[in-house]
């Protein structure tokens, strides 16, 4: 199974760490098509438009998308659209952080299965409810 996950980057890096564990944790079910999403340094030497285009022609390949999206981001949220146009089965994850409610574009869309979840131990076992069935 190819699994694209999606997370911030230029909308904030600060939940990288956690980025990488759930890659980490995803490995088992797959192979991670985006592993550098957890990683705090990432190539800077591609342009946007190579950047773009590899990563919407990984989303095609992908069998499932995964996003987190406690971090409000523009490119997370571009490669949902891309991702639903494509009928790609799509989870979203995300933290509820001083009273910050996600975006109603997310959750209030029914081609998403959207989750919240307080710890990392907690979106490790809704990956596994989840993914054991893809
Ligand atoms: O708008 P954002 O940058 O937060 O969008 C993040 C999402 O877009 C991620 O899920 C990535 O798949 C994709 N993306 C955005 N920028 C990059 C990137 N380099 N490399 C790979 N995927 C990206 C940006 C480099 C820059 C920080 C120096």
């Amino acid at each position: 199974m190819k699994i694209y996950f999606s997370g911030s980057i230029r909308g904030g890096q600060q939940d990288t760490d956690l980025y990488a564990e759930l890659i980490q944790e995803l490995k088992q079910y797959g192979t991670v098509l985006t592993e550098h999403i957890g990683s705090k340094t990432i190539d800077t030497t591609m342009t946007d438009q190579e950047i773009h285009d590899r990563d919407v022609m990984w989303v095609k390949e992908s069998d499932v998308v995964i996003a987190e999206v406690t971090v409000p981001s523009l490119g997370v949220g571009y490669e949902i659209g891309r991702a639903i146009d494509m009928k790609k089965p799509i989870i979203c994850l995300y933290r509820t952080i001083n009273g910050k409610s996600t975006s109603a574009m997310i959750r209030g869309c029914s081609e998403l299965q959207c989750f919240e979840y307080s710890n990392i131990s907690k979106a490790k076992e809704i990956l596994k409810t989840q993914l054991k069935t893809k």
